[in-house]
């Protein structure tokens, strides 16, 4: 079942004008025999619609910072923002080194009403100070919210003269939370900070161990991160760092060293995997690390990047034999999910990745869409050069990088790497659209009221989302599976990660809840009418 462009323009005919305008452009029904169908992406959401979207700082320390465990992340500013990103983001990790892992602390300044008046660099100062007593991380992150910006506080300056003070590296990130449209503004900040400040900064000048990579834009979400590592670490892959899921302020410093960067989440990450090329002359290799075929796609163009007999030989047989342990537990789930529709609605790169394994259980995605990517993470990278630059883009600092005069070394000859080109998608990534069937919606910063119009005419079976969209959702008698926690569950990548999925999917069907709901078209009536002087209306 496929929505019409009829359908599609009388949902957008309930908008006042002005906003109708603007989501039109939001909005697109896939049609392969149009050259270039364009969708509008990372703008201002229209205020007073309720977007599912968060803001820079959720991006920045929620999602990037978050996960590096052995460093302190700092919340500069009023308590909420911190408890916001307490644990709400599933940033798991283990270590060795229990004393150096924080990442079940909240740490905040907890500005309150007189140091918004005076400032509050001396009350940052001061909780700088005791986390170094307390704790002696590796390294501390500060991170601004909203109020910070408006009063003028100085992070950075406090941060460097603690840093001074304390001979710890102390990374001011100024992510306040109005500095983008989105949580993407935030991502785009922390990449430009790591890479300047951390990335690079050991004395290593190799690997330890063969086939040295990074995985970028992977956050181990549900353990996702441990199970991908299962499988490439078996195959005889070194993993030099993982930015950021489980991951640490020593490590990263050592991403310098691998031979190819993978890129699983294009939107958050994309800007390190850029620079990484640029200064250490290391390409990036998009991945998709979500169902049994993107992870063995994945996992067979890393091995023909590498080109070694041996490494083929290797994931060839790794590949074999987890599909044949997997298949047939996945097998027994796909009898209850075929035939059944989804609609994948994920942040910025979610609503691309789960189409994959949804098909492999039997569900096809009839409407997907992401709330804060860009448009080439729809449309593919290809457009890039066209996308204008507004206002709120602008406020985002561009980091210029340049080759390292001493590191940068070419990991492969510029003839290999365009025969390469036709082969695998490296340094290259095709966006969302492309891979959709003709007939499906694609819809940028989904909101409630499209929500339900589009949920009214597809009546999709599952509804993958996040924590704000699913409860009307499943009200209206919906399973409803979030793909950004997972719902507590997971893993969800690789292969034990998809027998995980459809597992929970099936779950979701099966559940006898659902007979117990009547959804709200079941019981209104189709037609309503009232009685006046003149007569019926
Ligand atoms: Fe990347 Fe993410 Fe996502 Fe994202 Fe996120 Fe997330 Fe996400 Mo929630 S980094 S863009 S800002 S894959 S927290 S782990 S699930 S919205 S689709």
């Amino acid at each position: 079942m496929a929505v019409t462009e009829k359908e599609l323009q009388e949902i957008l005919d309930q908008y006042p004008s002005k906003v109708q305008k603007n989501r039109t452009k939001h909005i697109f029904i896939k049609d392969g025999a149009e050259s270039a169908q364009v969708i509008e992406a990372n703008t201002r959401t229209i205020p007073g619609i309720i977007t599912n979207r968060g803001c820079a700082y959720a991006g920045c320390k929620g999602v990037v910072l978050g996960p590096l465990k052995d460093m302190v992340h700092i919340t500069h500013g009023p308590i909420g923002c911190g408890y916001y990103t307490w644990g709400t983001r599933r940033n798991k990790a283990q270590s060795d080194d229990p004393t150096q892992n924080f990442l079940n602390y909240c740490v905040s300044t907890d500005m309150q009403e007189s140091d918004i008046v005076f400032g509050g660099e001396k009350k940052l100062a001061k909780v700088i100070d005791e986390v170094i007593d307390i704790f002696h991380p590796k390294a501390i992150t500060v991170s601004a919210t909203c109020p910070v910006g408006l009063i003028g506080d100085d992070i950075s300056a406090v941060a460097r003269s603690a840093e001074s003070r304390h001979g710890v590296p102390v990374l001011a990130f100024s992510c306040e939370g109005y500095k983008g449209v989105s949580q993407s503004a935030g991502h785009h900040i922390a990449n430009n900070i790591l890479m300047e400040r951390v990335i690079g900064a050991s004395e290593a000048e190799k690997a330890a161990g063969k086939y040295p990579i990074n995985i970028l834009g992977e956050y181990n979400i549900g353990g996702d991160s441990w199970e991908i590592e299962r499988v490439l670490k078996e195959i005889g892959y070194t993993i030099v760092s993982v930015m950021t899921g489980d991951g640490s302020y020593e490590e990263l410093k050592n991403a310098h060293t691998a031979e190819l960067n993978l890129v699983q989440c294009h939107r958050s990450i994309n800007y390190i995997a850029e620079m990484l090329e640029t200064k250490y002359g290391t390409p990036w290799l998009k991945v998709n690390f979500i169902g049994v075929q993107g992870m063995s796609e994945s996992l067979r163009n890393m091995a023909l990047y590498f080109d070694d007999e041996a490494l083929i030989a290797k994931t060839e047989e790794v590949i074999a034999r987890e599909v044949a342990r997997i298949e047939p537990l996945i097998d027994q789930y796909k009898k209850i999910c075929d035939g059944k529709t989804a609609f994948c609605f994920v942040g910025g790169s979610r609503g691309h990745h789960y189409q994959g394994l949804f098909a492999e259980i039997g569900i096809e995605t009839v409407l997907a869409g992401y709330e804060f990517a860009h448009r080439d993470d729809y449309e593919g990278r290809q457009v890039i050069p066209t996308i204008k630059t507004d206002a709120d883009s602008k406020n985002i600092p561009q980091l210029q990088v340049s080759a390292d005069e001493q590191r940068f070394r070419l990991k492969v000859s510029p003839e290999k790497m365009e025969e390469l080109k036709q082969k695998i998608p490296l340094s290259d990534y095709a966006g969302m659209a492309v891979t959709m069937k003709d007939g499906s919606i694609i819809v940028d910063d989904l909101n409630h009221f499209e929500t339900e119009e589009f949920i009214k005419i597809l009546k999709p079976d599952i509804f993958a989302s996040g924590i704000k969209d699913k409860y009307v959702i499943q009200k209206m008698g919906i399973p409803a599976k979030q793909l950004h926690s997972y719902d507590y569950s997971g893993p969800y990548a690789g292969f034990n990660g998809a027998v995980n999925f459809a597992r929970d999917v099936s779950m979701g069907f099966a559940s006898p809840t659902w007979n117990f709901i009547v959804p709200p078209w079941q019981d209104e009536p189709l037609l309503t009418g009232t009685v006046t002087e003149e007569g019926v209306a």
